[in-house]
């Protein structure tokens, strides 16, 4: 099988209380791992057999809803579990804190950007932070599993940051309290992690 389920990198229970170890492992080990299927099952006798996942996603025909949706699924949950990883979380400084500024004036401004992104996403979706070449970084959301790295979706570039806005990401602890859950995720963001991811996109 081309794509392996990642193993995650910390214990389920690790982002606790923000997020609960039932819901990180149901999240990881049934729907994470359902989309790592579908998407080997998709590909397979395919041209695609040996093609990096961004590759796939930057090429991807949108009409073929069964490598968009599980391409993407794959694609976004592995970004997820990194910029979540509870390890040597970081703060936000640096260059990406410089973007970061220039493009939303400061940060509580991109916080409430990325905040109402993520809020706003009807239904099923993720909240995007993306660098453009060049540095600069751009809020966006998409529905469903697409993806910013997709054809004309979302705000392009390349995504650094991720938010699963998806009811199986959160109703176990929150419910419909969807805004706890974006609130509490600023609490888990592994900055490293993104500066790592921005210093490659720029
Ligand atoms: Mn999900």
């Amino acid at each position: 099988m081309p794509f392996q389920l990642p193993e995650l990198q910390y214990a389920y229970d690790a982002l606790e209380p923000h997020i609960d170890a039932k819901t990180m492992e149901i999240h990881h080990s049934k729907h994470h791992n359902g989309y790592t299927a579908k998407l080997n099952a998709a590909i397979e006798g395919t041209a695609h057999d040996a093609t990096p996942i961004e590759s796939i996603l930057g090429q991807l025909d949108m009409g073929n809803a069964g490598l968009r949706n599980n391409a993407g699924g794959y694609y976004n949950h592995c970004l997820f579990w990194d910029v979540i990883n509870p390890n040597d979380r970081g703060t936000l400084s640096g260059d990406l804190e410089g973007a970061i500024v220039a493009s939303f004036g400061s940060v509580d401004a991109f916080r409430d950007t990325f905040s109402a992104a993520a809020a706003g996403q009807f239904g099923s979706g993720w909240a995007w932070l993306c660098v453009h070449p060049g540095g600069a970084v751009k809020v966006c959301s998409t529905p469903n599993q697409d993806c910013p790295l997709m054809p004309g979706i979302g705000c392009g570039g390349t995504p650094i940051l991720g938010l699963d806005v998806w009811e199986h990401a959160y109703y176990l602890n929150y419910q419909n309290r969807r805004p706890d859950y974006i609130s509490a995720f600023f609490d888990l963001i592994n900055w490293n992690e993104v500066s790592r991811r921005y210093e490659q996109g720029k």
